[in-house]
């Protein structure tokens, strides 16, 4: 972390001593923290409910709720178990302090204690829970760009194959019935020369949308090649799938795509299959739906064939 600047931290403190929530106060403000100091352990979690801080110093012996027993509520909610525990206590118990340990503490101060001491336990601990912060948004984004078409923003075909796999054997397992469709954009070479490809892109783009707005949300459409679709029906028997189709090409062709000053019309054709038990794998619903799609195209093109 190059840029460490305690003012982009809050640190939230407990502590039922008055003489020993000055001093903190004293001690982290003096370093640039922002600093909330409180006095009883029952306000924390409500406080933390308006605000989360990014760190948290834990006095071990209090009245009501101790230190301990708060420390274990805070790990257990979902929302605040990440955030840093440090205990500060004059107990040099070993027991207490495996246990605070055992509850999810990050470090274990006792009193009385050097501020350079407690200031460098905390930074180190902020440092690590930026670097891990960060590490977690930076797999969320890579996780997004590996499963998502980048031209679409839907779903790309690795994606598709992995989650359509998924759902074949849970089908398979719990002996439901699935739906494919298989979509191909008719002449689509014409638009990239009539148009040009920035319009034929903008073409694929329009066609993905209006597959996602005419499927439920729980059914997932992707992009599998340059300007071919698929799209997985979960608890859908053939004539799901043809309905579905048939709106779908029907939609597609009033879509009607403005770019720039042209109005460009497009049309697909689709082959629709459907789960049979005997398949063995995902493939084979995706073959029986390519061969309709071929079908589709031979036998004149914007058209629904299963
Ligand atoms: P058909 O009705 O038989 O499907 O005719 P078609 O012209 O659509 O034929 P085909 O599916 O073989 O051709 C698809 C063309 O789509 C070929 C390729 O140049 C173009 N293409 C593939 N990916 C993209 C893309 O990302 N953007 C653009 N603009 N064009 C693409
Ligand atoms: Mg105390
Ligand atoms: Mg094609
Ligand atoms: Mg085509």
């Amino acid at each position: 972390m190059t840029d460490y600047n305690p003012k982009n931290f809050l640190i939230l403190a407990v502590d039922d001593n008055s003489v020993n929530r000055i001093l903190i106060e004293k001690i982290l403000r003096k370093e640039g923290y922002q600093a909330k100091i409180l006095a009883h352990s029952q306000e924390v979690l409500p406080y933390m409910e308006q605000i989360n801080p990014d760190l948290i110093l834990l006095d071990l012996m209090m009245p009501n709720i101790n230190g301990l027993e708060l420390c274990q509520q805070i790990k257990l909610n979902p929302h605040f178990q990440d955030i840093p525990v440090i205990f500060i206590t004059a107990s040099d118990e070993k027991q207490d302090l495996l246990k605070a340990f055992d509850l999810g503490a990050v470090d274990y101060i006792t009193k009385p204690f050097h501020n350079r001491e407690l200031l460098a336990r905390i930074k180190t601990h902020l440092e690590l829970k930026f670097t891990r912060d960060e590490l977690k948004k930076a797999l969320v984004e890579l996780e997004k760009l590996a499963t998502t078409d980048e031209l679409t923003g839907i779903s790309n075909r690795r994606n598709f194959s992995t989650l359509a796999e998924r759902e074949f054997n849970l089908a398979k397992r719990q002996k439901r019935y699935f739906a494919l469709l298989i979509l191909d954009i008719d002449y689509f070479k014409k638009i990239n020369d009539s148009h040009g490809h920035i319009a034929g892109d903008f073409v694929i783009k329009s066609v993905a949308q209006q597959c996602v707005l005419s499927i439920r949300q729980e059914d997932l459409c992707a992009r599998w090649g340059g300007e071919e679709f698929i799209i997985f029906l979960s608890e859908s028997m053939l004539e799901d799938g043809i309905a579905v189709a048939r709106r779908l090409r029907q939609d597609i062709e009033e879509l009607s795509v403005a770019f720039e000053s042209e109005q460009i019309n497009v049309t697909v054709s689709i082959g629709v299959a459907v789960y049979n038990p005997e398949d063995k794998n995902v493939n084979q619903t995706i073959i029986r739906g390519d061969m309709a799609l071929y079908q589709a195209k031979n036998s004149g093109r914007n058209r629904v064939v299963d």
